[in-house]
């Protein structure tokens, strides 16, 4: 076989470049409990935001009701960024308190 480069062909970069390649690191979204928000407002959430169908979205909001928080999902940096300060805005502009925060994997 020719040693001549060709796009897409990466059999000349050795192995240690190649090792090099690291998945994006993921990041857990945590909702927080608190005493004002109501039930249905953090369920709709999960669904609008999180992406969860009712039964799931029910089973997480009140599994953080009962032990404080939860994770709603795994997601890159950016994207748990987003969905965060979707929350934020959305909790705002109903005037509740609900959180939600970020944890590395
Ligand atoms: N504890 C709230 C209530 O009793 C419900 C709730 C659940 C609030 C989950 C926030 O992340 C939350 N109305």
């Amino acid at each position: 076989m020719s040693e001549e480069y060709k796009p897409g062909n990466f059999d000349q970069i050795d192995t240690e470049d190649k090792q090099k390649i690291e998945l994006p690191k993921k990041y857990k979204v945590i909702l927080h409990n608190d005493d004002y928000t109501p039930m249905e407002f953090v369920v709709e959430i999960l669904i609008e935001i999180f992406h969860k169908d009712e039964l799931t979205a029910t089973n997480i909001m009140l599994n953080v009701h009962n032990l404080g928080r939860g994770v709603c999902g795994v997601y890159t940096y950016e994207i748990a960024e987003t969905k965060i300060a979707r929350v934020a805005d959305l909790a705002q502009q109903y005037e509740y308190p609900l959180k939600a925060s970020m944890e590395a994997e």
